[in-house]
This record gives C-alpha cells, structure tokens and sequence, in this order.
C-alpha cells in the first residue's frame, strides 16, 4: 500500500506512534509518505520506502496566525496525487483529521483518498472536548472513514463526549529488540555514584505529567531510608517548578534533570522504578517502553493506564495525587530485590506479550484494507 501519515512531528507520543507506526509499514513492504510541517523526530531515517513531504507555509502580513491546517490539506492532497496514495492516516484528531478530510473532498471526484484518524487523548479529552473545538473536531471524526482509539478507556470517553462510537481499538505497540534492558553499568554508575536505587520519569513535563509529583516521591522515599536518586528525562513547562521544589525540599542533590534525550531506552535501561503520576493518561506510551525495559511502573488509576499496568503485579496504581501511597509502593518495589525483580520479568513479559510490533502492526493494516474496501 502507499500510505500517507500525519503527525505532530515535535512533540508528544501521538507523533513517536505515528512515526514508529510509519517504520513499521515500511519495513512490511509498504511505503509510507509523512506529511507534516517537519520532520518527526523519531523518523531519523528516510529512504524509498519512507519520504518524508513538508507543508509548505506562505507568510502573509494579513494571516496574524498562519492557516496552516490549509497549507496541509493542499500538501495532503498534492501528495495523494502525485504519489497515488492509497490512503491517509492522521494521528490526533486536531487538526489534522479536518485537513485530511478537506483533502479527500477537494479530490472528489477524480480520486479516492480514504481517511483514517487515530485519536491519542487530549485530542478528546483536553482539546476536543473544550467549547471551541468540539464541533469541528466532532465533524472530523465522524467524517473520517475509519477512526481509532489507542485504547478501550479513549473509545468509552470520546462516545460519551462525542456521542460515536465507531472506534476500532488499536493499541500502541512497542518494538520488543529497541526496547530491552541494555547493559548500561557506566550511565548507571553516572546517575547512581553510591550505588543508590533509580526513579526515573520521562515525559513532555506538561502539567498533565505532574512532573513535580515525582520529587515529592523521591522526597517521601528518603524519608523512609531507602537510598535512592531520581532521574527526571524531558523538558516542559513543568521543568522548572520540580527543579524548584527538589531545591525546597533539599533534595536538588539526589535528582538529576537531563532533558531530552534521544536514548531512552539507555536511561530506562540504567533505573529501577517508573514514575508516571499523570493527572490524564489515555494509554501511557512511557509506561509501556518501560516495561518491555524490565522497569515496573508506578502510576495514576486514571485512563487506560490500568489496561497497561497490572495493580500489584506489573507496577502499582494509586489515584492522582496520592504521592503518600505512590512513595510506599516506591519504597517498597526499591528495598525488595525479589519483588522488583520479580515484577520487572513480568511487566516485560506482559508488555511483549500485548503489545509487541508483530501483534499490532497487522492490526492496522487489516483496518485499512478494510477501510479501502469499504
Ligand atoms: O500526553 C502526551 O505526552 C502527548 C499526547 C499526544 O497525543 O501526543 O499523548 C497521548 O498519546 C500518547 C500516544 O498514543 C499516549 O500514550 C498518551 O497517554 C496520551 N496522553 C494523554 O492522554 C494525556
């Protein structure tokens, strides 16, 4: 197949799951046309199989902001011409599916281009569902010829939200030989000099991550005299408030802010336990590249991360917030050797057992031969 994706090329796990969906494909023989206004980060490579097209912008002293929603749709429908896509598949709702849709109009009747939106999260819950957007995005996602959800949580939120319910549940996947635990003794060394154990948190730092809830974990986990350091991976808005409350809290010394970091398989590789306090989380793509790394997680019950984390045995939930309950189970998973070893066998067990590229990917192509065929 020739496959058109559009992703948010920056930021967020909806662009690292359209590009990793888009290498997948590739390397199954299809070939795969991003179309986005750069390049996604996680697409390092382009070749035959995957090209990457940029939407072009016209700057204009009239546009106070840029339509670019516009300029993508023209690109979409450029490429589908030019390159006989089959089909276009955009990743989050916003705006991408309206572009997509505008594509496939402005080519009828002379082609066919079958549209297929997968929704991500704040898509729904945050963006789509807020006065301003519902509408349009509604409109989107009703209008695309086949819509899914990377969870059963987000297909129930975006029926109750949007009153549709057409969704075909594909999970993220994770691929099981990139994500596995590397020997990385000398970055271990780095981050835990005194043979300390090692929280990690890797995210966008947004306030829904609730970043700072880690440091508040970390801070309660000392308390209980279990010698730990946390390595806090990414950068956001959310950055500077935890570098500030680790500097309250006096423990600025046992946490380490790395930023962005392009191996994280290295870093998950090279800590114990996952934090992922999320305020919202539809699936939790960290949790489960932490998983397949052998890191137990311990996580908000919110969203679909309870379909990803097993209570008790693949990590631990506790509600938004409860830092207290978080920084026990922390302690606990961290002092016990048996049990977080025990837990991290299955957590990686359970993560390639659901979700490993092999299980999934077909998935996806299945739902578009079936969407083409429609
Ligand atoms: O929350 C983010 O990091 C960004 C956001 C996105 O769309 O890029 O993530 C959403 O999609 C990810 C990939 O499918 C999911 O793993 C995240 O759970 C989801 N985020 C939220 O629902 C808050």
């Amino acid at each position: 197949m020739n496959i058109g994706i559009t992703v948010y090329p920056t930021y967020g796990g909806s662009g690292i799951v359209g590009s990793e969906l888009g290498k997948e494909l590739a390397a199954r023989g299809h070939t795969v046309h991003f179309i986005s206004s750069s390049l996604p980060t996680r697409l390092t490579e382009l070749n035959e199989r995957v090209r990457f097209h940029e939407v072009e912008m016209m700057s204009y002293p009239l546009f106070e902001h840029q339509p670019y929603t516009l300029a993508l749709a023209t690109k979409m429908a450029t490429v589908a011409e030019e390159e006989n896509l089959d089909l276009l598949h955009v990743h989050y709702a916003i705006p991408h599916s309206i572009s997509a849709i505008l594509a496939r109009e402005s080519l009828k009747p002379r082609r066919r281009l079958p549209v297929v939106t997968t929704l991500h999260g704040t898509d729904i819950t945050l963006v789509g569902a807020d006065r301003s957007y519902l509408p349009i995005t509604r409109y989107g996602i009703v209008q695309s010829d086949g819509v899914t959800a990377i969870s059963d949580y987000l297909k129930d939120a975006t029926r109750e939200i949007f009153h549709f319910d057409d969704i075909r549940v594909i999970p993220n996947f994770v691929c099981q030989y990139d994500y596995r635990r590397l020997e990385v003794s000398s970055l271990r060394q780095t981050l835990a000099p005194n043979d300390e154990r090692l929280l990690v948190h890797v995210s966008n730092f947004r306030p829904v991550k609730r970043p700072v809830d880690c440091v508040e974990i970390l801070a309660r986990v000392l308390k209980k005299g279990v010698k730990t350091r946390l390595v806090m991976v990414g950068d956001g808005s959310e950055r500077p408030n935890a570098e500030h409350r680790a500097r309250c809290l006096s423990i600025y010394e046992q946490c380490t802010f790395v930023g962005k970091q392009p191996r994280i398989v290295d870093y998950l590789s090279a800590s114990d336990v996952l934090l992922l306090p999320s305020d919202q989380e539809s699936f939790g793509l960290a949790a489960l590249e932490a998983m397949a790394c052998e890191v137990p997680v311990i996580a908000s019950r919110v969203g679909g991360l309870p379909e990803v984390v097993t209570d008790g045995e693949t990590g631990y939930l506790s509600p938004v917030g409860d830092v207290d309950k978080m920084a026990a189970d922390a302690a606990r998973l961290l002092a016990d050797d048996k049990l977080r070893q025990d837990m991290a066998r299955r957590a990686r067990e359970s993560a390639i057992g659901r979700y490993r590229t092999d299980l999934v990917i077909p998935q996806y192509v299945r739902f578009y031969e079936e969407v083409i065929a429609k």
